[in-house]
């Protein structure tokens, strides 16, 4: 099976690279509006019920790829932390904590949005926001917040790295040409808004 960088996959660092990040030290907090805010280690997050979902990460720059990425659901980490009825969106920081984006919560709830550790049974790189990041298969790949430290869980939207760069805030994807990079780069066409099936 093909990794990401197999695939010619774009890697996209905006706020810059952040080198090498050590797996085994990894950790998640996850904050806001629930009643047991905590924080998961690697090792912990590994031993949640895990998720395997085929699907694929759409930027808004028009490329796509798709593979079976594996991760916790993110409705699992919500049951965990016991999310209150006046969390409405989950915003997602990455390390370093420049890069920040926001979802809805109808659709963190969704069956395929999770914090992926793996493309295609490998784990993701440095370059593809390993350890873990956000995998949002219905929304532009902005969403999908890289190299993950911290999930807030919020009680109203605020405009992330890139939609306060002008991208839209429901980073809804779009018809239009694509590259698929399953197919080489092959231009394809997004037909309807939402998660792409070519
Ligand atoms: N921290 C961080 N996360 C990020 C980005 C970024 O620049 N920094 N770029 C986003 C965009 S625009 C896309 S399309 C995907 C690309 O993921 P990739 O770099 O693994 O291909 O990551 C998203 N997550
Ligand atoms: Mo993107």
């Amino acid at each position: 099976m093909k990794t990401l960088a197999d695939l010619n996959t774009p890697i996209f660092w905006a706020e810059g690279h952040p080198g090498s990040l050590e797996r085994d030290k990894w950790v998640v907090s996850v904050i806001g509006n629930c009643v047991n805010p905590q924080q998961f280690t690697w090792q912990e997050l590994l031993k949640l019920p895990q998720k395997e979902v085929r699907g694929r990460l759409t930027s808004v720059t028009r490329w796509s790829v798709e593979g079976l990425w594996t991760g916790i659901a993110l409705s699992t980490m919500l049951g965990i932390v016991e999310m209150l009825p006046t969390c409405k969106y989950l915003r997602f920081w990455s390390v370093g904590e420049i890069y920040d984006t926001s979802i809805p919560l109808e659709i963190a709830l969704k069956e395929k949005s999770m914090l992926a550790y793996s493309f295609n049974k490998e784990y993701l790189t440095e370059d593809y926001g390993g350890p873990v990041r956000a995998f949002i298969p219905y929304l532009w790949g902005y969403k999908s917040a890289k190299s993950v430290v911290k999930i807030e869980l919020m009680e109203y939207y605020i405009p992330g790295f890139w939609e306060k760069r002008g991208y839209t805030d429901s980073g809804e994807i779009e018809p239009g040409p694509c590259r698929d990079l399953n197919a080489e780069g092959e231009i394809k066409y997004i037909k309807e808004p939402g998660e792409v099936q070519f």
